[in-house]
């Protein structure tokens, strides 16, 4: 009895060693500080810092997110949109959905958070940004070009789907008439069947959509044959060699003292891996969301102490806790 009141006691005092291990490692691993004066004295003394950012960067300039708060692609039909398939299947919905937010990432304008980061990259030579927006909004804040890396392209960008010719920042809007997407409102300009039929095909996926022949979309004006397609990377695509080479580059050449983790729910690969990379660099966390832990966090959740976690507007809350480097930020509206 003893020995089992031993085993007993030992048990108990085992199981609260490890309820307490494990509440101490809980307390340990999800104790993110959201102290701003901390935050400033690690980033004072960080010389190696990478951002990696999201969608969320972009919700305060007006562009929907894909699943956070407002989520374009709540309905996940965006995903089964972003895919080589779905070009295949429908090229000419596939286009309207990319002209549309060519369309609306034109009438939008980078935010405090993109200039935010434009001034740490003036400020901190040793600070890359690695995007996986394709909205083109950090180039529009004037990002310096060899620190920020975009791992997903841009809707700029023109590639054909055929032969290997690229046309980087094409910027017409509409990049071809059948495509014209005017703002909701207004959409006297436009042939209403195609918004109609492009809000609906983008909204509900048992309207019928083929709406463009393929013959009228167009083509490569070097293979000839080729439909043009936007300059951004799919599911199931490989991300841009020449990118994720410089970015490892980066990471091989010494330790990584922090990672901004900025609006993101970091569930798509291999853009989420870098938080680990970060990590294994002996890198501390620091998570700037809207949703915060009770949010979709993916490869960010596991924060430990010592790592940092905001929870709100990235365009708020970038100017403030970067103020130490990058001082005032003074946007010219
Ligand atoms: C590939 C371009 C192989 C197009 C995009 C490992 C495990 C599991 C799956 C995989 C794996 N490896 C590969 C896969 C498959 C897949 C994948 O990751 N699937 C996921 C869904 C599980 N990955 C791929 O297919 C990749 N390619 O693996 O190729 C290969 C290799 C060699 C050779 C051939 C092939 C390619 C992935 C890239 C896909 N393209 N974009 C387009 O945009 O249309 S991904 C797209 O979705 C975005 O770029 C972004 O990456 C992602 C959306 O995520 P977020 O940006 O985080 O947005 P989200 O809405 O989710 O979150 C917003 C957050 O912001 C929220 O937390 C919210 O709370 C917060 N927020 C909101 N407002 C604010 C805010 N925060 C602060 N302030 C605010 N105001």
């Amino acid at each position: 009895m003893l020995l089992a009141q031993k085993h007993i006691l030992n048990f108990n005092i085992r199981i609260s060693h490890r309820r307490l291990s494990t509440t101490a490692h809980m307390a340990n691993r999800r104790a993110p500080s959201s102290d701003v004066s901390k935050f400033h004295e690690v980033l004072t003394s960080s010389k190696r810092i990478m951002a990696l950012c999201g969608a969320g960067l972009s919700a305060a300039s007006g562009l929907g997110t894909f699943r956070g708060a407002g989520g374009m692609w709540r309905n996940h039909r965006a995903t089964s949109l972003a895919t080589p398939e779905a070009f295949e299947k429908d090229p000419g919905l596939v286009w309207l959905f990319y002209s549309y937010r060519r369309h609306k990432a034109l009438q939008a304008k980078p935010n405090a958070g993109h200039y935010a980061l434009t001034e740490l990259s003036k400020k901190l030579p040793d600070f890359i940004t690695l995007t996986q927006n394709v909205d083109g909004l950090s180039q529009r804040a004037e990002h310096p070009r060899e620190q920020l890396k975009l791992l997903h392209g841009s809707v700029f960008d023109i590639k054909c789907f055929s032969c290997d010719r690229i046309e980087l920042n094409n910027y017409d809007d509409p990049f071809h008439p059948l495509l014209a997407i005017e703002s909701e409102e207004d959409d006297r300009l436009v042939p209403a069947e195609n918004t109609v039929r492009a809000t609906a095909a983008y909204m509900d996926p048992n309207v019928n959509t083929t709406t463009i022949n393929p013959d009228d979309l167009p083509h490569c004006p070097k293979c000839k044959t080729g439909l043009l397609r936007p300059g951004v990377v799919w599911f199931g695509e490989a991300l841009p060699e020449d990118t994720l080479g410089e970015i490892d580059e980066w990471i091989k050449q010494d330790k990584i003292d922090l990672i901004l983790v900025i609006g993101t729910t970091a569930t798509v690969w291999p853009a989420a891996g870098y938080v680990e990379e970060a990590k294994r660099k002996g890198a501390r966390v620091a998570v700037i969301n809207m949703d915060g832990l009770d949010g979709e966090l993916g490869a960010a959740s596991n924060l430990r102490n010592g790592d940092f976690l905001f929870q709100g507007d990235a365009a708020k809350i970038l100017p403030e806790i970067l103020k130490p480097v990058i001082g005032e930020l003074k946007i010219a509206s």
